[in-house]
Order: C-alpha cells, then sequence, then structure tokens
C-alpha cells in the first residue's frame, strides 16, 4: 500500500510554516511497513461550549488515538478537530494538551498524522506541523487506498448555492483579515470564536442537520459531479456535516461522509483491502 498526498503549497505561507518538525522516529521502518491500517476521524470540536463535559470528550478523542496508534500506519483528521483554533505567532489556544500530547506521541512513533483545516479551525500557522508533528493540509488531497485513490476534504465550500458561506468562508481564508484578526486580543477573539461556533450550531433546524437523502445532499451531488469529470478516483471521504454516510454509487464508485466525534462518534477505517465504517 502506497499513500500518497500532494505537499501543502499554500504560496502565502512561509516555508518556516510549512515545515513539519523532524524527531527521532520510535518506530523501525519494518515495524511501519508491517502496519496496513488508515484512520480517518473528523469533527471532533474540541473546546466546543455545546459539550457539558469537555474533559471527558479529550478523554474519549485520546482513548481513541490510544487505540488506533497499535496498528495504524496513518491517521487522517479530516477538519474541524477544534471548534475554533487561532494561533498568534507566539500564542496558541488554552487546552487541548492531552489531546495534542497524544497527537505527538503517534507523529514520533512515525505514524503519519494528518490534520485537514476545517472551517473552524483553519487558522493554523505552523505550531501544529513544527510543534505536534502533524501534516497540514488546506486543501482538498488525493490518496491512494490499496488499488482505490481517494479524495479527502472537509467539505465546506463545496456546495454551489450557499452564497452567505462562501462569503464568510473567503474572509476566513483572506490573509488580511487574519493580520487584523491578529491585533485583537486573543482572549477577546477565543472568546469571540466560541461563542460564534455555539451559536451557529444553535441556529440548525433539525432538518439541517439530517441527511437530505442522494438526490439533494450538497456533499454527495458535489461528490457525484467530482467523480463524473475525474475517473481516476473511486472515493471521496469528507467530514463537516456530522452525519454518518457510507454511499454506493454506480461503476463501484463511493462516496463517504465521517460522521463526526462530538455525538456520534464514528470513523473510517481502511484496512489495506476494505474500508469501512465504525463506531467507538
Ligand atoms: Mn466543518
Amino acid at each position: 500500500m502506497q499513500l500518497y498526498f500532494t505537499t501543502t503549497d499554500d504560496p502565502r505561507l512561509t516555508a518556516a510554516e510549512q515545515t513539519a518538525h523532524e524527531w527521532p522516529v520510535a518506530l523501525t521502518p519494518e515495524e511501519l511497513a508491517g502496519r496496513k491500517r488508515v484512520y480517518f476521524i473528523s469533527d471532533a470540536h474540541l473546546g466546543s461550549r455545546m459539550l457539558s463535559d469537555p474533559r471527558a470528550h479529550e478523554r474519549k478523542l485520546v482513548a481513541w488515538l490510544d487505540r488506533v496508534k497499535e496498528d495504524a500506519r496513518a491517521v487522517y483528521m479530516v477538519g474541524d478537530m477544534f471548534d475554533f483554533w487561532f494561533e498568534y505567532s507566539t500564542v496558541v489556544p488554552k487546552g487541548f494538551v492531552r489531546f495534542l500530547g497524544k497527537v505527538a506521541e503517534l507523529a514520533d512513533m512515525g505514524i503519519e498524522m494528518h490534520f485537514f483545516t476545517g472551517n473552524h479551525d483553519l487558522w493554523t500557522f505552523g505550531y501544529l506541523e513544527q510543534e505536534v508533528g502533524v501534516q497540514v493540509h488546506r486543501r482538498a488531497e488525493r490518496v491512494q487506498l490499496g488499488d482505490k485513490c481517494a479524495l479527502i476534504a472537509h467539505g465546506d465550500g463545496l456546495s454551489s448555492d450557499d452564497h452567505a458561506f462562501k462569503l464568510l468562508r473567503s474572509i476566513f481564508h483572506s490573509r488580511t483579515c487574519q493580520r487584523l484578526f491578529r491585533l485583537v486580543p486573543p482572549q477577546i477573539g477565543q472568546n469571540f470564536g466560541y461563542a460564534w461556533a455555539k451559536k451557529n450550531r444553535e441556529k440548525l433546524r433539525p432538518e439541517d442537520t439530517e441527511y437530505k437523502g442522494e438526490a439533494a445532499e450538497p456533499l454527495v451531488l458535489y461528490a457525484k459531479r467530482y467523480l463524473a469529470t475525474h475517473p481516476d478516483v473511486d472515493m471521496v471521504i469528507f467530514g463537516h456535516r456530522h452525519i454518518q454516510l457510507d454511499l454506493q454509487l454506480h461503476g463501484g464508485k463511493r462516496v463517504v461522509v465521517l460522521g463526526d466525534f462530538i455525538s456520534l462518534f464514528t470513523y473510517g477505517v481502511f484496512d489495506g483491502e476494505n474500508f469501512w465504517l465504525e463506531n467507538f
């Protein structure tokens, strides 16, 4: 099995921001080669003010990482692991020390730790690469899983009809806006972010959170269009929607939505041959 990903080549980032840290790797090349499993997780929303017990939530995520570290060759975190993450040049959000430590432990073992930015945690500018040891991906990536090629993306910004969200997304990604936000004291900025995330979640109607069906679910429609125009891709893996979906399409194609790790506690497993979703 060969894992393949393109580099995070965002031209707006400095070389230092794109460089992963280099620590000695604990597992031998033979041990790593013997590992076949690749895991996929998304939308833990660490720090969310919707959580009744944030400690228990973080512990559960750490327990999951402890389990997968036994046989993982790679772990893909497919966006929104944090409910609001904004790095300043010398300050990062308070909390999540056990989670970050566990991710660093796996990275130091030599397990590939991939971190896709979501729409809640895209403001990372080097800390997660350099200090924690993950590979940050700011856009969709293609990964070879056995004989299948998978496109992996968080999934925000892919629905063509949501203009308000697209505008917000362009503000979020604007370097100028990020520079201005950095002038806001961290305490105010981070509180604003958590409040924004909570308000967003609270205003969702029940019908917004349910699977809309194959003919209406924006991520499924996007995946179908993508797969039709990219015959070399076999499956698409998304997070973002907080629904658990494993949909077989015509011609052996497949679209997966990972669920979440805040209320569903679902994740994806690839064992070298097959991919499936599991519950933790
Ligand atoms: Mn999201």
